[in-house]
């Protein structure tokens, strides 16, 4: 064992979103979002949870921050609710929306963390769903007017920005396997929503440098490392289709103008709806890119698939409440494939934790040793990436506060500070102390 320090100016941060935390559903002019509409809709989530009071962050901002300060984050990644600028995804900003990010911004300044925020973490405006949603093309250039606006307001006081939250999860879950919003079940669907997004990463883009060029511009998306469950050529071969799929699929038309090449029987253009212009279109050569990995992947090959391939095998690691297993290894071949296959970008590692269930004892403790060996374990990862030269800047943990897991409901508990959904009592964990002592001494053992 070693001990590691982590290089000067290295941001520790935690993540979150609108939806999983703000509540305030109707507040202030918001408009309806899908996932407002996905919950209120019977059977869509465990118990019928809805994000409506949620963890109360809108009404309880200055708490939150105050909480961050006594962890000692210098960085905080949050999302801005769409439907709260626009309430109808168009037409003109709505104030007090605005007004409660470029609150949310300056009390971070003060206290001292860095605001990072990114722009849709899935709450798309229903009334643009109504309209078609991601299948729909004309979604690209109304979110770029929305991330225009957005970067305008915000943009003097914050350096980097992501455009979406992984783009493969949401429009896979909400399109394709409709367990998440929109709650759709169709491969064209899934396929039009994905190349509209790309697009509209790119539209974003150019908009975002248009009134701030020195903005710096990424994306969260969502990776896991994929290895082969059988030590056979096909399932390496089937390993390395998914990781075109499930990593890259949405960072290489940004980086490379095209698509990588994950399916057996060639990219599904027609599916997609790809027309002769469109891949310039979704180029963007983003400033920095955000990696959300929980786990790895292992994948076989499988004749029954448009890629050929499906997660298989069995778990090696023990499991997280969400099934999930811990493969702390994965943050670090995941970090060095990133670095050495895009020329060594800048990278955030912009999501990273583990669900438990753990809540206070009778001493009012939470004692959430399962999570500390979870975190110490990938971060110890990461620290390996950064010593073999990956230009790593950020890390954030998955998340400050237990929230709104989506279809989950409730029940799964991310936080590094567990909420009383009753009372909204805030009580730190044992990892957030932990997590604590890592950002004083800005390290720790290898
Ligand atoms: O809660 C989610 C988050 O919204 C996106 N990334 C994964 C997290 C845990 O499932």
């Amino acid at each position: 064992m070693a001990r590691f320090t982590f290089p000067d100016g290295f941001h520790w941060g935690v993540a979150t979103s609108s939806h999983q935390i703000e509540g305030a559903w109707r507040a202030d002019g918001k408009g309806e979002s899908i996932w407002d509409r996905f919950s209120h809709t019977a059977g869509r989530t465990v118990g019928g949870a809805n994000a409506d009071v949620a963890c109360d962050h809108y009404d309880r901002m200055q708490e939150d921050v105050d909480l961050m300060r006594e962890i000692g984050l210098t960085s905080y990644r949050f999302s801005i609710a769409w439907p709260r600028i626009q309430p109808e995804g168009r037409g003109p900003v709505n104030g007090k929306g605005m007004d409660f990010y470029q609150r949310l911004v300056d009390t971070l300044l003060e206290a001292g963390i860095r605001p990072l925020p990114t722009l849709y973490h899935w709450d798309l405006p229903q009334a643009l769903q109504d309209a078609g949603g991601w299948p729909e093309r004309d979604l690209a250039g109304y979110f770029a007017e929305y991330a225009e606006r957005c970067a305008a307001v915000l943009g003097d006081r914050v350096e980097r920005i992501a455009i979406f939250n992984e783009p493969w999860i949401f429009t896979l879950l909400g399109h394709l396997l409709g367990t998440h919003a929109p709650g759709i079940r169709s491969f064209e669907a899934f396929a039009r929503a994905s190349h509209t997004v790309c697009m509209a990463q790119g539209d974003a883009f150019r908009a975002i440098k248009s009134v701030r060029p020195d903005l710096q511009i990424g994306t969260a998306f969502s990776m896991s490392a994929c290895e082969p469950a059988r030590d056979e050529q096909e399932d390496l071969e089937a390993a390395e289709r998914y990781h075109r799929f499930a990593n890259v699929f949405f960072l290489e038309p940004a980086l490379l103008g095209r698509y990588p090449d994950a399916f057996v029987g060639g990219l599904p253009e027609e599916a997609m709806g790809i027309r002769p212009d469109d891949m310039e279109r979704c180029r963007a050569p983003l400033d920095w890119i955000g990696i959300n990995l929980y786990s790895r992947t292992r994948v076989e090959h499988r004749d029954d698939t448009p890629i050929g391939a499906m997660p298989g095998g069995e778990a090696i690691g023990p499991l997280t409440d969400m099934g999930w297993e811990v493969w702390p290894d994965a943050l670090h071949d995941m970090v060095m494939r990133i670095h050495r296959d895009y020329d060594g970008p800048s990278i955030e590692v912009t999501e990273n934790g583990c669900a438990y269930d753990d809540a206070p004892d009778a001493n009012g403790r939470v004692q959430d040793g399962r999570r500390v060996e979870y975190l110490e374990g990938y971060i110890a990862a990461l620290a390996r990436a950064v010593e073999e030269g990956a230009q790593v800047e950020g890390y954030h943990a998955w998340s400050l506060l237990d929230n709104f897991e989506w279809a989950e409901g409730y029940e799964k508990r991310f936080g590094l500070i567990y909420v009383d959904f009753v009372t909204q009592t805030r009580t730190l964990k044992d990892s957030a102390r932990w997590y604590a002592r890592v950002i004083r001494e800005h390290g720790l053992e290898i």
